[in-house]
């Protein structure tokens, strides 16, 4: 049943993505309000989690919705806890460059720790329209086509994708609010290329896909670093270690970090194994 309810909220995500990518173009503005992370809100994410939430609580076998951009998780019925980010990296609309929708599902009531996810994925609104799904120890990557009326066809485009190779690092934040890691920072730069786009995933698919580590460290003003574990880390952690790679705190894997507020922000690291094993010996 539950494997079911999975194969249905990542169908039901991924039908409304195309028509999600073309509606971002009229919906550019903040609306002058904040989201539970204290972070400006534009049009397109008030409309995109609306969007996404009369999708995903119609799902029979889905319990409990909470969104990053909501205060409240939402209770549905039995089953399932689906968390998402509706549009993660908005403030890349503005300037046309990558964003993203990041769900992922808990066979838990949520807050909990990532040790209860039992799938997680990403679409990616980019030169093609990707969703990468982590599910069963599987990291597989399709490619979204529209076809007649809501339906979507996904073709395979990278199966069973492993992260194994050491050849770039993204750091986002400015590395003069980072005293610990300014040293990791210039050893991973004497190896690696670097790249940053300024949207987890868009960072952490080409980190994925080439090889190497992503992080968003902590810093003054945000010890407990920037992304929100229950949308942002977990998912991307458990992608991550499902690709055959890692993730960390500083201290342990992402996904077993408890979690008791739902917008709990962790510092996050995730990638090649050995370079995540460097990441946590300096820090
Ligand atoms: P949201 O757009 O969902 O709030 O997420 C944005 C984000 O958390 C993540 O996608 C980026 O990696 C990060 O912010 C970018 O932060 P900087 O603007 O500090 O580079």
């Amino acid at each position: 049943m539950s494997d079911e309810v999975v194969d249905e909220v990542i169908q039901k995500v991924a039908e409304a993505a195309p028509h999600i990518s073309s509606g971002l173009m009229h919906r550019r503005e903040y609306v002058g309000e904040e989201n539970p992370s204290d972070e400006k809100m534009m049009e397109a994410d008030v409309w995109a989690n609306e969007f996404f939430k009369e999708k995903i609580t119609s799902i029979d076998g889905v319990g409990e919705f909470a969104s990053e951009e909501e205060h409240e998780i939402t209770d549905c019925g039995e089953g399932l806890s689906v968390a998402i980010d509706p549009l993660d990296g908005s403030s890349n609309i503005p300037t046309n460059n990558l964003v993203g929708t990041i769900v992922c599902i808990y066979d838990e009531r949520l807050p909990c720790s990532g040790e209860n996810l039992v799938a997680a994925f990403y679409i990616l609104y980019g030169p093609l329209t990707t969703v990468t799904v982590a599910r069963e120890g599987q990291v597989n990557e399709y490619v979204i086509e529209e076809s007649p009326g809501d339906d979507v066809d996904l073709y395979m485009a990278s199966e069973d994708i492993r992260i194994e190779g050491k050849n770039i690092y993204g750091l986002g934040g400015n590395k003069a609010w980072f005293d610990d890691v300014e040293d990791l920072e210039s050893e991973l730069a004497d190896d690696l290329k670097l790249r940053y786009g300024g949207a987890l995933v868009g960072d952490f698919n080409q980190m994925l896909h080439h090889g190497g580590v992503f992080g968003y460290p902590a810093k003054e003003g945000y010890e407990n670093g920037k992304y929100r574990i229950l949308f942002e880390g977990n998912p991307m952690a458990f992608i991550a270690e499902a690709a055959g790679g890692a993730s960390t705190n500083g201290e342990r894997s992402i996904l077993e970090v408890e979690v008791d507020d739902i917008h709990q922000r962790t510092p996050f690291y995730a990638g090649q194994k050995e370079l995540v094993q460097r990441v946590e010996e300096h820090l």
